[in-house]
């Protein structure tokens, strides 16, 4: 292990493959292989950013599990929590693009080696926590398996005796299990949380309140810190994002781009810069602006690591720095 982080992630990283040209999947002939994983997102975005993340999760022992290895730890992340898995294969998604529509997605991942994560895999980076600051979840973990679901109770329980924060994404995925079933597992992981990522949707399921007319997740939001949790946040996409704190809700603004490239990755974009803005004892509306800029930059690249942003192109898309720029 290297030096303390100052996040720890955990979930199951997965090789995505990504149809080159926008098709529906019975016409795409060609892919291109990207590394994915909400949380490995998340902890690259943080590393991009300049700060420390040590991931935990589980890969296969083939090749995209190489991969997955190699890119995270090209991307200075320390991959010491990783867990090479001889017994199962490294979990794959699949993903058409289309112009118009919904994309459809494909996940080949029930019983993969991700999948297997377990309470001893957060034991053996238990040290790991002394120090850290934040723990970065999401509600993709506890849908994987019992044994996934535990160890995400498990990194709770070890952050909360070292007074490491925990700051969760909702990250429903209907894919995985119904509503009710990710409610009852991810209610009491999000009011157990310091800070809850989703946007209104996931909000509502998660609280268990009907989704609010205006969709400004503001009711769930509250509903939410009424039963236990810290501040919520609420991705609004295209309309920004508000934070739900202490005091009277702060909206941002949305960076304007161009043209969305690919919509996938946004949200753990948003993740990564908000925690960077919070390492980095910046207030609440920098670390909305930060969330925003981040989520730009991966909306307009493809796969969901490629557009995430240095500190330095970070503020040069929000406009904290001067343009230099030669055209
Ligand atoms: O948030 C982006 C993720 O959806 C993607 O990387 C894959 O983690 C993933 C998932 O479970 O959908």
């Amino acid at each position: 292990m290297g030096q303390t982080p100052e996040v720890i992630a955990v979930g199951e990283p997965l090789v995505a493959l990504l149809a080159v040209g926008s098709a529906p999947l019975a016409d795409v002939e060609s892919f291109s292989r990207h590394v994915a994983g909400a949380e490995a997102n998340v902890a690259v975005g943080l590393a991009r950013l300049g700060h420390r993340a040590l991931y935990v999760g589980r890969v296969g022992d083939d090749g995209f599990g190489k991969t997955i290895a190699r890119r995270l730890r090209g991307e200075g992340v320390d991959v010491s929590g990783v867990v090479v898995d001889p017994r199962r294969r490294t979990g794959l998604m699949i993903r058409e693009r289309r112009a118009l529509g919904p994309s459809e997605v494909l996940y080949y991942r029930a019983g993969s080696a991700g999948s297997a994560l377990g309470p001893p895999d957060l034991d053996r980076v238990g040290v790991a926590f002394a120090g850290a600051r934040w723990l970065h979840l999401t509600g993709i973990t506890p849908a994987l398996s019992d044994d996934a679901h535990g160890a995400a109770l498990r990194a709770i329980e070890l952050a909360r005796s070292e007074d490491v924060r925990i700051s969760f994404d909702i990250n429903l995925r209907r894919r995985l299990w119904s509503d009710e079933e990710a409610a009852v597992r991810l209610h009491p992981i999000a009011v157990g949380a310091d800070l809850v990522f989703g946007d209104a949707d996931e909000l509502a399921v998660v609280a268990g309140v009907a989704p609010s007319p205006s969709a400004d997740g503001r009711d769930a939001a509250r509903a939410l810190q009424a039963a236990g949790s810290g501040s919520v946040v609420v991705k609004r996409g295209a309309a920004g994002a508000t934070l739900v704190g202490e005091g009277a809700p702060v909206d941002a603004a949305a960076v304007a781009i161009p043209a969305v490239v690919d919509p996938v990755g946004a949200g753990d974009a948003f993740c990564a810069g908000y925690l960077a803005a919070m390492l980095d004892g910046l207030d609440a509306p920098t670390a909305l602006r930060w969330g925003n800029g981040c989520a730009a930059a991966v909306l307009s690249a493809e796969g969901d690591l490629i557009g995430l942003p240095t500190r330095v192109e970070l503020d040069r898309l929000i406009g904290d720095a001067g343009s230099d720029t030669i055209r």
